[in-house]
């Protein structure tokens, strides 16, 4: 598969490395930048965005997606929309380096254990809207549009993980991302960072004992081949941000901005049903293509993780300064007022 050889080794594809020219009317070709492959839940989110902008001007404006490995690897996609090479494009952890702020959402034990009720939080208009959010994009050339949280991630491993304990030793790959390296520390693990695309063959050869993904990822980028545990502990969802360039943004008349806007609300509940869905077939499949074994982590179990996280929020708040204290309370309160609490 194209992902696993490679890909890295291409380094940062040019846009005119795909075989394209420069488009004049670059208004009218909405370049988006995927982090994940054909099939995964930026696909599918990114497959139905399109469907819906094409249909509402009418073939005026084409949406072209560019799944991951298109475009190098996960930063030089950041560095394109940044650049405005590219117009759209999702952000995950690797994307900290960037958007200091967007490391909330690396941040273990903050949401809820219900998924749905996480992403219309942390999609309401108090949340993705607020200020500080937004700025926080906006400051680095970017425009944050929604928030989609792609499943919970789930710890694949070579061994039950159950306790602290059970990390030592093992080294897991994180995504390039301070807090999650600060976390499975805490957690008793020797975390690493490494290319999403090199995490397969990064198992194989034994240079990581283990790595954490939403379980679609798992199967699609056939980890679980070479994993013999699939461990859940329900400790943080993983979550993507879709931006836009800023300038470009700006730039979009109002009825186009509106149309965005319709666009991406009406994807919140598109993408949760899909992810959700996506994710339970996805585990039928990796069960039936081997003999992995599925854990579950206790409430008792998981709190002994939930602890050691604690700290690493403190880092979260010096890394981002005011701003970043004021998104994690906002963040934290609004789950709690979903949740029925004050
Ligand atoms: O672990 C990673 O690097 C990647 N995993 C997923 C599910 N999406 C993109 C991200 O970069």
């Amino acid at each position: 598969m194209y992902w696993r050889y490679g890909l890295v080794a291409a380094g940062v594809l040019a846009l005119a490395a795909c075989g394209e020219s420069p488009d004049p009317d670059a208004r009218d070709t909405w370049r988006f930048g995927l982090e994940e492959i054909e099939g995964s839940v930026q696909y599918e989110y990114a497959a139905r965005f399109k469907e819906i902008i094409e249909d509402r001007t009418d073939g005026a404006v084409e949406v072209r997606l560019y799944p991951y490995g298109q475009l190098g690897g996960l930063t030089d996609i950041y560095d394109q929309v940044q650049e405005g090479e590219i117009q759209l494009a999702f952000g995950s952890g690797f994307l900290g380096g960037v958007v200091p702020e967007s490391q909330l959402f690396s941040l273990n034990f903050i949401l809820s254990d219900d998924e749905w009720l996480n992403t219309q939080v942390l999609n309401s208009d108090t949340f993705r809207k607020s200020e500080d959010f937004v700025d926080s994009f906006r400051d680095r050339d970017l425009h944050p549009l929604a928030i989609v949280p792609e499943g919970w991630q789930v710890w694949g491993a070579q061994k039950e993980i159950r306790t602290p304990e059970d990390f030592e030793g093992v080294a897991i790959r994180t995504m390039d991302n301070r807090l999650l390296r600060e976390t499975y520390s805490a957690y008793g693990a020797d975390p690493t960072t490494m290319e999403y695309g090199e995490i397969y063959s990064g198992l194989q050869l034994g240079q990581i004992d283990a790595q954490v993904q939403p379980v679609f990822a798992h199967e699609e980028m056939d980890f679980y081949q070479v994993q013999d545990y699939l461990i859940f502990a329900n400790q943080a969802q993983f979550i993507a941000t879709f931006m836009a360039n800023r300038d470009w943004y700006d730039g979009l008349s109002d009825e186009y901005k509106d149309m965005v806007e319709d666009a991406v609300v009406e994807l919140v509940e598109y993408i949760h049903e899909l992810q959700v869905q996506l994710n339970e077939d996805r585990m039928d499949i990796i069960k039936e293509n081997s003999d992995i074994t599925v854990v579950e982590l206790t409430e008792e179990e998981r709190d002994r993780f939930r602890e050691l996280s604690m700290p690493v929020r403190d880092t979260f708040v010096e890394r981002t300064g005011d701003r970043g204290e004021r998104l994690l309370n906002l963040l934290l309160e609004e789950v709690e007022r979903a949740q029925g609490g004050s």
